[in-house]
């Protein structure tokens, strides 16, 4: 290494920071209509040459990267690893020590991450595709009736909702039975929200806010009590008669490496994180990939023909929807201009130099802005055009692992992407195959904690033949 490359070495205190004041940090400059993570991203794109920018929250520095040179020496488990940061600190007071929110030196994460893989295998996704077509069902009998445009983004919702939860818990929302969200969801939303907007209250101005303190506690409370029918009513059928879902799984399976169960807390914890983790991301995919399709013509009709050859008129199989190769390359393109996870935080085992010029301290947490790499100029030519093309092999295959991280890194990755992609894939079939759209014009964005459109009402028609 030459002296020159060593001196351009720079320690996290030399970023490109935002403005900061007493007490107040740099909150004044974090504000954006779409919400905090819009902010980051828009810093993200006015810092790309640096590739990465620090912001001061009252009590601690943030720092974040956005491009991919940087990104991808935070994705060895050898050497960093992912850490519990930001609105995951305040998601833990609902989810726990759950898969998502664990920390990676937690029994539980260990240990349920044991119990609970065999049942996110590729082989075990037949069981759980009757789910997914079930609930499907019952949001094309929505869609068929519908009279006026329809709520994208609430139909998405109810929809994954209800798939998760009859797959993983054989239990039934019937949100499409429903004119508003289930108490449940409007609760989880408000939960979420409260999450994030927590973290940028600075300590003096927190009793200011005591009604939203002890409506989080109620809606927490409302979602408690609803897991813990969920599993009571387990409990009461004879064990002889339990589907071969994730709730059987937690409850009568036993860690193989320790002979340990789960404690009746942590499945608890389990079942909130599934319900969350397992709809909130695939609606908001599934939701940006419709808008993308109703505005481009051409796509959705190269989609359909896809669909028509491919598929037979009724119900597909697993094996057919696996092999709807546009639709799959369609969500990939979709996951990577709208990641619905935009960020993910890890944080080096030991003092680390990343892409050759940025030392990072150990344990130092590190948002890696996953939208923003999705969007890196130096590998993706034409970022923000939308092509599913992309992910044809051969285009694939020239570009670094660390370009496309939309399901996290290493051992902490999404253990539900098998299924969130067969999900995804049944419904946006069936939904170009059978409707035509009217373009919704230009996309907004809602400042919730996942990514979504806002205000997506979507002029549906039944297909001209
Ligand atoms: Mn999912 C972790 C994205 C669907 C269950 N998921 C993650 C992570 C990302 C992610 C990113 C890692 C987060 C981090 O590093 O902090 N997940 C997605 C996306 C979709 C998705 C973009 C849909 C599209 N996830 C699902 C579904 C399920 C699920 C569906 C369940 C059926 N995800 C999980 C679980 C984890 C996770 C459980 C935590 C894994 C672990 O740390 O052990």
């Amino acid at each position: 290494m030459t002296v020159e490359s060593v001196s351009s070495v720079i320690g996290i205190e030399g970023l490109p920071q935002l403005p900061r004041l007493p007490v107040i940090e740099s909150l004044p400059w974090l504000a954006h209509r779409d919400g905090f993570m819009a902010r980051m991203l828009e810093l993200a794109e006015r810092h790309r040459d640096a590739g990465a920018f620090a912001i001061h929250r009252p009590g601690r520095r943030v720092v974040f990267v956005g491009n991919v040179l940087l990104a991808a020496d935070l994705f060895d488990d050898n050497t960093s690893e992912k850490v519990i940061d930001g609105p995951l600190v305040n998601i833990r007071d609902f989810a726990g020590d759950g898969l998502f929110t664990a920390h990676g030196h937690e029994a539980n994460w260990h240990r349920a991450h044991r119990i609970l893989s065999p049942g996110f295998s590729a082989s075990s996704m037949e069981r759980y595709f009757p789910a997914m077509t079930e609930s499907l069902d019952a949001l094309l009998a929505h869609w068929r009736a519908a009279r006026a445009p329809v709520d994208v983004v609430g139909d998405m919702t109810r929809l994954t909702l209800d798939t998760i939860s009859l797959a993983g818990f054989d239990y039934r929302f019937d949100s499409f039975a429903r004119p508003t969200l289930h108490p449940f969801l409007q609760a989880l939303a408000r939960a979420l929200q409260e999450s994030i907007d927590a973290l940028l209250r600075p300590a003096f101005a927190v009793p200011l806010f005591r009604g939203r303190r002890a409506k989080y506690a109620s809606d927490i409370e409302l979602m408690f009590s609803l897991v813990d029918q969920v599993i009571r009513e387990r409990r009461q059928r004879p064990e002889d008669s339990w589907p071969r879902d994730f709730l059987s799984l937690m409850l009568s399976e036993s860690d193989p490496k320790t002979g340990e169960r789960l404690s009746d807390e942590n499945i608890r914890y389990q079942i909130l994180t599934f319900l969350i983790a397992g709809h909130e991301t695939t609606a908001g995919l599934l939701a940006f990939t419709l808008h993308r399709i109703a505005r481009d013509r051409s796509l959705h009709e190269r989609l359909r023909r896809e669909v028509d050859a491919q598929l037979d008129d009724g119900v597909p199989t697993m094996k057919q929807v696996l092999e709807l190769d546009l639709v799959r390359r369609t969500l990939s393109e979709g996951l990577r201009l709208w990641p619905t996870v935009p960020a993910i935080t890890r944080a080096p085992k030991e003092e680390l130099v990343i892409g050759g010029r940025l030392r990072v301290p150990a344990g130092h947490p590190i948002g890696v802005l996953v939208h923003a790499l999705h969007r890196d100029p130096a590998v993706w030519p034409e970022p923000d055009r939308f092509d599913p093309d992309r992910f044809l092999p051969e285009q694939s295959k020239k570009r670094p692992a660390a370009a496309y991280k939309p399901f996290g890194v290493g051992k902490r990755a999404c253990t539900g992407r098998h299924f969130a992609l067969i999900e995804a894939s049944l419904c946006i079939a069936m939904l170009v195959r059978e409707f035509d759209f009217e373009d919704p014009g230009p996309l907004r964005l809602s400042p919730t904690v996942s990514p979504k459109p806002r205000a997506l009402a979507l002029a549906l028609r039944p297909r001209r033949r």
